[in-house]
């Protein structure tokens, strides 16, 4: 059984000043609205409504904290973002989202890692790589989950993940061409529906939260 699979809904915030006052480690779900960030979230914590999951597109407004237990022991969160890239939304609203996750992803110290949503038939986007550009000066890593492969046949699905691994070299030239892994900036295929990539994923959030080699940097706020 995963650590993920005793999650609880635990609070949810629209302004980086509220967010919740707690030495924990969290991992973060960003990707452009659609993307599939609270479906990956449902099927990791292997539940059905955890995460608010939607056909309307801009459903995860605010920030959604959800802790994971032990028994009774709060151990970590994992956050949903809001989906950003969703045009039905005035320039406000557009302008406060910006402003909310560039701070968060940015600044918020108990954040150890991002998970980042890539719809498979669309790549990396403009504002994926806003989102990538604003993470990398933290030196904390990123996991891209190329969602809804389920849509892709074999040869596609290997495309994908050929050309999303080959756009992250420019920000880590550790990277070598094509299959190989870098520590920092990892790529894999997901589905949600078809539950594919799974224990892939899990073992990354749970390495990020709770292994012993990513504690070096306690947090001490
Ligand atoms: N075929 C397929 N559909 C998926 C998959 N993951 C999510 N979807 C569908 O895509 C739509 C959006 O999924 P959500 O998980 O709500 O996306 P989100 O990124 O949380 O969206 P916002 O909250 O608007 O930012 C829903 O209709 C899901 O059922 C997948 O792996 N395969
Ligand atoms: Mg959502």
């Amino acid at each position: 059984m995963s650590k993920l699979f005793q999650a609880r809904f635990a609070t949810t915030v629209n302004d980086t000043h509220c967010l919740p006052a707690t030495p924990l480690r969290e991992v973060a779900f960003a990707g452009r609205s659609n993307a599939g960030k609270s479906s990956a979230i449902n099927v990791l914590c292997n539940q059905k409504r955890l995460a608010f999951a939607s056909k309307t597109p801009g459903r995860t407004q605010h920030i959604n904290y959800f802790g994971l237990f032990a028994k009774d022991d709060l151990l970590a969160y994992l956050v949903d973002l809001p989906g950003y890239g969703y045009a039905a939304v005035n320039h406000e609203t557009k302008y406060h989202w910006n402003a909310l996750l560039s701070d968060y992803l940015q600044e918020r110290e108990q954040l150890v890692g991002m998970v980042l949503i890539v719809d498979s038939r669309r790549g990396i986007t403009d504002l994926d790589e806003q989102m990538i550009q604003w993470f990398v000066p933290t030196g904390k890593p990123i996991h891209i989950l190329l969602s809804k492969c389920d849509k892709l046949n074999k040869s596609e699905c290997k495309h994908a993940l050929e050309a999303v691994r080959k756009q992250l070299q420019q920000y880590d030239p550790a990277l070598p061409d094509g299959n190989g892994e870098s520590k920092k900036l990892t790529a894999q295929l997901f589905s949600s529906t078809k539950r594919i990539g799974l224990e892939e994923a899990d073992n990354i959030v749970i390495k990020w939260l709770f292994e012993a080699e990513t504690q070096e940097d306690e947090i001490t706020s």
